[in-house]
């Protein structure tokens, strides 16, 4: 990875690949769609990445994060020493300092005084090693997991209608399905491997896909229908499909009859003329839906990050289940999961109600679960569910709190008062890879663990198969594994020999016996044929799917064996609030992963997005003042941010949307949990990140400027920045409002300098004695920048010439390539536009014209996009 301040060398290509070295294969750090990857070790801290063929989540396909990991295996930022405070610490130091902490704690006010906060980025054995130490000996259910605000509603729709937290579907099912249904989720961008899996059935059989989403995203504008759904809309609009199958004579009688419990007179209750969207919209989705019966209804945050998730999840279910669309190939509802390993975490219980292994809280299964583990103090009754945990932290009631592997103080809603709450703990312990995290800048101890490509381990992936994470290099400094920093950490409590294992195969071990409790309750989780695997085949476990392609085919989990249809009401979801007029909607960005610490670091994958935007429908642009471009200003009853404006019809009228990756560390104030309210789902205690009331105003800077530079810039207090990784350094768009000083921002050198008072223009690049340039800042009152892309590659180039510098372009004009849309062969829109002008008319010509989407195919929905904008005449010219 490129240091702030070295110039690094390109990546090798495959004909560069030291000779003799073999691939090794593992898991992608990333998404929960789980692909395989072969990674090949070409140098210190160089891996090359390619999909694994023989790998079932993906067939050797990799999107553009997968692609690009080998950006992001160095050492950059890394936490690497154990560390108390700002000091740097041994290993014995920091832990027994953590355990002192938690007995002190436990002594004084009970274990429910102590608590984890944990994370689906954890593998499998972690995750088990921090559920049986809390669980079991510490004695308390306070562990609770980032998953809550991910996967939590979908995780109680599941249970509320299965008995049991179970995925009923394959991917196997999207390629046999004739109609696939997206529920709140964008998966061009955030499954890409998913959806180039549900392209090619629609390229294969003419699978038909219906997008119901508030925004016409890249996914939504590939679809055969997409479904402007008002904000929360989803449980009026499934109730009303429900309510037409039964008035179409389509609800599968014989299936309700002998496998599902239905409400007394729940579905005739329901009416046809509620349903939310218009009507010709509603009879096109129910028409599809009639059609064809082989139908899988893939949902994710637009269905569970909202105050009615678990409804929804039920009210999707309910229709799978009353039409008999479940447990058959090509069928069924299918919530995937986003991080790499939240399905994993679900499994061994790191959710704060379950105990472990999918059990509950009964004194029966406490009784199994206590024997198995020879726990000493196993816990009462289910620990606090994250929103609650970091309340209790924050007023005092849990007064240790271990954060592993999450980001909390940017990743909660409402993010300032879990600040306050992360400061106000008498004791934060952080386990991250990082060592400057939003999170761990408030910690007390911080401690370094193993990240993607040093640890090993098992994950789950969204269809339940569990593969094998496997280390590609060296653990650098003194980090460790996550489960050895807690066993370690165990033993200082003194309970070593609970937590006497020296290896992930020993975890793994004894998490697969464990299910045979799982199994003794009835559920279906059994991973008891891998109860005895040795040390070598644990080594070389190959992917394996729990559960089989419908697990829930033979009877559902209730003590019937049927399966539960909710009686879910549509209630609006609406939180009116006449001073924030319009709804605030966050989401994902395709090259970026949540809290950016490590694709932040890529230069290829920063090229996509540079800023975070903020999406606004182009009346309300005009309504409220905003201009392409210019800054504005969202509030909520939980604070403010700042962002770049973008105007794009693609939104609702109404509705605002806003990115969820940016930091501290990449931007002032445009963090967007400054804004969701902690508003939580009354069954899964999940909040609600999609729909909160807001407001906009203009931000109007008495100046804006970018600056380019190799090392991290010393901002003064700004109105506003934000950065983004370039090849050599960092690229940071400045706005204030107070005259900037430039000699504290830039660095020593030989300065060249152009003003231009009357427009507010100044510029100044800084070269080293060597005429490479170290900085360039170009400054405007008034008036336009120069496009940023010139200028950043200047950097660490001896080439530029005093002038050309100042211009900030080139003397002999190159062709503006335009927004990146492909980052794996950096290819622009322009140079996409151009090419359709010429003849161009399809991805394919695209790709044989200019290479874009020839690599991972993560551009290929923006190309498609693109090439719809051409106007049609220079398509007919050209044909
Ligand atoms: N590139 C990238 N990929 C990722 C991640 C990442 O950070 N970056 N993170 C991973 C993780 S952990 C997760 S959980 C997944 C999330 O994957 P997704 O769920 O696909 O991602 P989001 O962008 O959060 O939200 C999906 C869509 O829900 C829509 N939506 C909002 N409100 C509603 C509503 O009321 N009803 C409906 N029907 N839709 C609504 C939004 O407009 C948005 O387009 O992605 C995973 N993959
Ligand atoms: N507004 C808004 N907010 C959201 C969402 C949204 O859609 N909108 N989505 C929510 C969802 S679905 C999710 S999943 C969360 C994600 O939010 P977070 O979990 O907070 O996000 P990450 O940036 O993935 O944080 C992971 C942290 O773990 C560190 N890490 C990585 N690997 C390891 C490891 O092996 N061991 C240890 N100890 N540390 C490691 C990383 O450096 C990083 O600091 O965000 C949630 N917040
Ligand atoms: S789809 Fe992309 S991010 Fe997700 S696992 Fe596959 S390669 Fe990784
Ligand atoms: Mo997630």
């Amino acid at each position: 990875m490129p240091g702030g301040s070295t110039c690094s060398a390109p990546p090798l290509s495959a004909s560069e690949r030291p000779e003799g070295v073999e691939a090794i294969r593992t898991t992608c750090a990333y998404c929960g769609v789980g692909c395989g990857i072969r990674a090949t070790v070409t140098g210190d801290r160089s891996v090359r990445i390619e999909g694994d063929a023989d790998h079932p989540a993906n067939f050797g396909k990799l999107c553009s994060k997968g692609t690009h990991l080998g950006e992001t295996v160095g050492l950059e930022g890394r936490l690497l020493h154990p560390m108390i405070g700002q000091s740097r610490a041994g290993w014995g130091e920091a832990l027994d300092l953590a355990a002192d902490r938690m007995r002190q704690t436990i002594a004084e006010h009970g274990p429910d005084a102590v608590a984890f906060y944990v994370s689906g980025q954890l593998l499998t054995e972690d995750y088990y090693v921090a559920n049986k130490l809390m669980k079991g000996f510490i004695g308390s259910g306070n562990i609770d997991t980032n998953s809550r605000l991910c996967m939590a509603s979908a995780a109680a729709a599941h249970n509320r209608a299965f008995g049991e937290d179970v995925v009923p579907c394959t991917y196997d099912d999207l390629d046999q399905a004739d109609l696939i249904l997206l529920v709140g989720s964008n998966t061009a961008w955030c499954h890409p491997v998913i959806w180039q899996r549900i392209e090619a059935a629609r390229t294969a059989r003419g699978t038909k896909l219906i997008v119901i989403d508030p925004r016409r995203t890249e996914t939504a504008e590939q679809a055969d229908l997409h479904v402007t759904i008002a904000p929360d809309g989803d449980v009026a609009l499934f109730n009303a499909l429900l309510a037409e199958m039964r008035c179409r004579g389509l609800l599968n009688k014989s299936y309700l009859a002998q496998h599902c419990d239905v409400p007394s007179g729940y579905i005739d209750s329901l009416a046809t003329n509620d349903f939310g969207v218009d009507h010709p919209t509603f009879a096109a989705l129910a028409d599809l839906v009639a059609a064809y019966p082989r139908m899988v209804t893939l949902f994710s945050q637009g269905a569970n990050q909202s105050r009615s998730g678990t409804d929804k999840g039920n009210a999707i279910i309910n229709l799978h289940l009353a039409t008999g669309r479940i447990n058959r190939p090509g069928m069924g509802p299918f919530s995937i999961t986003g991080q790499p390993n939240a399905m994993g975490g679900r499994e061994v219980g790191g959710l704060a109600n379950t105990l472990a292994c999918h059990l509950g809280f009964s004194a029966e299964e406490r009784a199994d679960v206590a024997l198995f583990w020879n726990a000493p103090n196993i816990c009462a009754e289910p620990g606090l569910k994250a929103v609650d945990l970091f309340r209790a932290v924050h007023d005092g009631r849990v007064k240790f709190l271990w954060v592993m592997a999450t980001n909390p103080a940017v990743s909660m809603p409402d993010a300032d008062f879990v600040r306050e709450a992360l400061a106000r703990c008498e004791t934060l312990v952080v386990s991250d890879v990082i060592a400057d995290t939003d999170t761990a800048r408030l910690a007390h101890i911080r401690l370094p663990a193993l990240a993607w490509g040093e640890k090993d381990g098992t994950v789950t992936n969204s269809e339940r198969r569990i593969s094998r994470q496997r280390a590609l290099l060296p653990a650098p400094g003194e980090a460790r594994a996550d489960w050895a920093i807690l066993c370690d950490f165990a033993g200082r409590m003194g309970w070593s020999e609970s937590f006497a294992f020296t290896s992930p195969a020993d975890i793994f071990r004894e998490f697969a016996g464990m299910t045979a409790l799982s199994v003794q309750h009835g559920k279906v989780l059994d991973l008891t044929a891998l109860a005895g695997l040795d040390y070598t085949a644990y080594a070389e476990l190959e992917p394996l799917l729990w559960g089989g392609a419908h697990p829930l085919g033979r009877r559902f989990i209730h003590p019937d064996g049927k399966a539960r249809l909710i009686a879910v009401s549509a209630q609006s979801g609406e939180l009116a609030d006449p001073a924030y007029p319009l709804r605030l909607n966050t989401g994902r960005y395709r090259d970026q992963w949540h809290t950016m610490t490590r694709t932040g670091l890529s230069p290829t994958l920063s090229q996509h997005r540079r800023e975070a935007l903020l999406e606004v429908h182009p009346a309300d642009a005009a309504r409220y003042g905003l201009a392409q471009g210019g800054l504005a200003s969202v509030s909520t009853r939980a604070g403010k941010a700042i962002f770049r404006v973008e105007i794009c019809d693609s939104q609702r009228q109404g509705d605002l949307c806003v990115p969820m990756h940016w930091t501290d560390s990449f931007a002032s104030g445009a963090r967007a949990n400054r804004l969701p309210l902690a508003e939580t789902d009354p069954h899964s205690g999940q909040p609600g990140f999609k729909n909160t009331p807001a407001n906009v105003v203009a931000v109007h800077p008495s100046w804006r400027a970018f600056l380019v530079c190799r090392d991290d810039a010393n901002l003064p207090g700004l109105l506003w920045w934000s950065r983004s990784r370039i090849k050599h350094g960092w690229l940071y768009e400045l706005a204030g409002a107070a005259d900037l000083d430039p000699a504290g921002l830039l660095p020593d050198g030989q300065w060249l300098e152009a003003a231009d008072l009357k427009h507010g223009m100044r510029r100044i690049a800084v070269q080293g004695q060597d005429g490479a340039l170290l900085a360039a800042l170009y400054l405007t009152r008034t008036g336009t920048l120069p496009p940023r892309e010139w200028a950043s590659e200047q950097l660490c180039a001896t080439t530029g010439s005093g002038p050309e510098l100042l211009a900030g372009r080139p003397a002999v004009p190159v062709p503006d390539r335009g927004p990146v849309v492909c980052v794996c062969h950096g290819v622009g829109s322009h140079t996409i536009q151009s090419a359709a002008c010429a003849g161009a008319t399809t991805i394919d010509e695209i790709a044989k014209a200019t290479q874009a989407g020839t690599n991972c195919g993560s551009c290929r929905p923006a190309i498609v996009r693109l090439l719809s904008e051409i106007p049609e005449p220079s398509l007919e010219a050209a044909e």
